[in-house]
């Protein structure tokens, strides 16, 4: 929150209330100060919140710095063609048809730029692929139109997290379309490997300030990982398109530090061994059709 917003009225009676929601609603809420999200007018990439996607965005910049340099050098040469060799500056043709020297030249040098481009490209995708030492495990499956989430290191963790109605969301100050009732929370600073699969359709879970984006495909198991540099809320959004809520399954997550992390996963295997957690279901649809009217309607 920057420091303009944080003293505006509007946004502090915004704050107000989602702290009394937070309060009310979330048995274990972690002051969470620190959000990635998407914004009117950005430009580029969400903030960068994983080692992966600083990689990625550093490829894009590479890559940005390159295909500007060729673009402006084919327009150049194309200029100096117009120019100097119309038929006006220029009335008697040459027959030249061959010259080995710019041949080579012009094999050569393309060759040399895909490797530029490949050879980080290949190594980038390769650290993507999967961490090298888990520190823990999280089991994400896409559901029409949900998200479950499972801890399996732990005994009985796992819940399912859908979307706030939109016009609850806008009553309660949260986030219109992005908010969800129960948040991913996982703890900064550690490898944590996400599993991702589907059960009735595609989905992709995706969560643009991580660099992960992974299919959730029914009958696989998909592997991605992330690690969060600081605490904070990150969003993102099922971007497979897997039918006709397809923009109601956001996804939040929260990172918090360690101590906080295992007071959230005590917290859900108490409530396990009373029997009193939500423990998912899978059959949680429920605030899907609703949500889908409710947003056509506005
Ligand atoms: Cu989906």
């Amino acid at each position: 929150m920057g420091f303009k917003e944080l003293f505006g009225l509007a946004a502090l009676r915004r704050a107000l209330l989602s702290l009394a929601v937070t309060l009310t609603t979330a048995p274990l809420a972690f002051a969470a100060e620190h959000v990635v999200e998407p914004h009117d007018w950005q430009f580029g990439f969400q903030e960068a919140a994983t080692p992966v996607k600083e990689r990625i965005a550093g490829l894009h910049h590479e890559l940005l710095i390159i295909i500007t340099c060729i673009a402006a050098l084919v327009m150049i040469l194309l200029l100096y063609v117009m120019v100097r060799f119309n038929a006006r500056a220029h009335p008697v043709p040459s027959r030249t048809s061959h010259n080995t020297w710019i041949e080579i030249a012009w094999t050569v040098i393309p060759v040399l730029i895909l490797l530029a481009i490949a050879i980080p490209s290949f190594k980038l995708m390769y650290y993507m692929d999967k961490t090298q030492k888990a520190d823990m495990t999280i089991k994400v499956t896409g559901h029409q139109w949900y998200w479950t989430y499972e801890y399996p290191d732990f005994k009985d963790v796992s819940f399912d997290s859908n979307i706030i109605p939109p016009e609850e969301a806008v009553k309660s100050g949260k986030k219109r379309l992005l908010d969800v009732d129960n948040r991913l929370v996982v703890p900064v600073g550690e490898n944590v490997r996400v599993l991702v699969a589907g059960t009735d359709v595609m989905h992709s879970w995706f969560v643009p300030s991580f660099g992960v984006q992974e299919y959730a495909v029914p009958g696989r198991l998909n592997e991605s990982w992330f690690n969060v540099e600081k605490p904070g809320l990150y969003y993102g959004q099922c971007n497979q398109i897997c039918g006709v809520n397809h923009a109601f399954m956001p996804i939040v997550v929260e990172a918090v530090s360690k101590e906080d992390f295992q007071k959230f996963i005590s917290a859900k295997e108490k409530a396990a061994a009373n029997g009193t957690a939500p423990v998912a279901t899978g059959k949680t649809a429920a605030a899907g059709g609703a949500v889908h009217l409710a947003a056509a309607a506005e």
